[in-house]
């Protein structure tokens, strides 16, 4: 606890020394723009007061429900919307008009609109398909990262689709015609062996590289600059592991991992023990290359405890200084036996003890954020 509390000051000092010399209070595209660099900033300051909570697809669907304008699980449980939207533009780079979990394009861009213009914070992922095989994200296939990267067979193809996601980000205009700014998280989970970009499907220094070559053609080819760039693993072990697939400093704002609960409710203990363990070695790393730390993605598919937000998620993250956590999508039922969803919806078993996770201090929503003002 002592440990954690120091860790804390630690933190807060960093981030005032930081704001003081200004030097380093940069995001790491020279370029960007001023609204992503406030966002950027804000960032920084918001783990002194408590963690912004996130949810995936959060205006488009919910548990029941798909494309109700202004309905949302999370305000139905709480009144509020959450303080992060994350979106996801898997399949746009086949020209599709909806993506893989078949949100439209042109829906998202609205909805995106709207969660900035209420002050809240926009992620996004991409769940690219294979390039090499024209399969899914899921399909790895040996080679693929090789012949995307200049040189490579398909490195003309790949460019092509990321001139589709510097267009959908250059599309995204506030009613000032500011571009709104992105939290973008290419490559995410990369240290698992399921999407073709990760663990033993290529080598370190080919997934390095691609990151780096990505942000460099989005920024400088096609002058996109209103993105921060988030780094996530999944769970991992230590700081070395965390470490061994990252670009570099220079290359990232924003560090993070995505962790999910099995579906035992025994296992929360085990739950409890690794997610603070992580949280303090995510810390440690922010804290030594001067990054903001957040929970890239979570979850406890189903939520079968009815006081997991208080008594796990809470009880973990109170020690802990993290700018965000993002809880991942509420698909609902997806076939006879799969369902999907992260949060509560109304009458769900977790929603009254999420209201009081909604109520602790720690926590931040829309109405906090907007108090906030991110963008200035
Ligand atoms: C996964 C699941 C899938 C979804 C994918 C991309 O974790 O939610 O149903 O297609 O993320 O959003």
């Amino acid at each position: 606890m002592l440990l954690h509390k120091q860790t804390g000051l630690f933190l807060l000092l960093v981030t005032m020394a930081a704001t003081v010399f200004g030097q380093k209070d940069l995001p790491v595209d020279k370029k960007a723009t001023t609204q992503t660099i406030h966002l950027y900033q804000n960032l920084r300051k918001l783990p002194a007061k408590g963690f912004m909570f996130g949810h995936q697809d959060d205006l488009a669907y919910g548990v029941g429900w798909k494309y109700i304008p202004g309905k949302s699980d999370i305000k139905e449980v709480t009144g509020d919307y959450p303080a992060v939207y994350g979106w996801e533009l898997g399949r746009i780079e086949l020209d599709n008009p909806a993506n893989l979990d078949s949100v439209p394009f042109d829906k998202m861009k609205q909805f995106i609109g709207d969660g900035y213009a209420r002050g809240g914070i926009i992620t996004i992922s991409w769940h690219l398909n294979n390039p090499l095989t024209g399969k899914t994200a899921w399909q790895p296939a040996p080679g693929t990262v090789a012949a995307i990267l200049p040189g490579g067979e398909k490195h003309e193809l790949y460019k092509s689709w990321l001139d589709k996601i510097a267009a959908f980000m250059l599309s995204l205009k506030g009613k000032n015609g500011e571009y709104i700014p992105v939290i973008f998280r290419p490559f995410h989970e990369l240290n698992g062996d399921w999407f073709w970009w990760g663990g033993k499907n290529c080598t370190p220094e080919e997934i390095k590289q691609l990151y780096r070559f990505t942000e460099n053609y989005l920024r400088d080819e096609k002058n996109v600059h209103n993105l921060l760039y988030a780094f996530n693993t999944d769970r991992f072990a230590s700081k070395e592991a965390y470490l061994e697939r990252y670009p570099g400093d220079e290359w990232v704002d924003i560090i993070g991992f995505d962790i999910y609960q099995g579906n035992s409710i025994r296992k929360n203990e085990t739950f409890i023990q690794e997610f603070d363990k992580t949280l303090t070695t995510l810390e440690g790393i922010a804290i030594e290359r001067n990054k903001i730390p957040v929970l890239t993605e979570f979850g406890f598919n189903g939520l079968p405890d009815s006081t997991w937000w208080t008594k796990v998620f809470l009880k973990t993250l109170e020690t802990h200084h993290i700018a965000y956590v993002l809880a991942w999508r509420n698909a609902g039922t997806k076939s006879q036996t799969q369902f999907e969803y992260y949060v509560p919806y109304k009458g769900q078993a977790s929603e009254k003890d999420f209201v009081q996770f909604y109520k602790s201090e720690k926590t931040l929503f829309q109405k906090d954020v907007a108090k906030e003002k991110i963008y200035h």
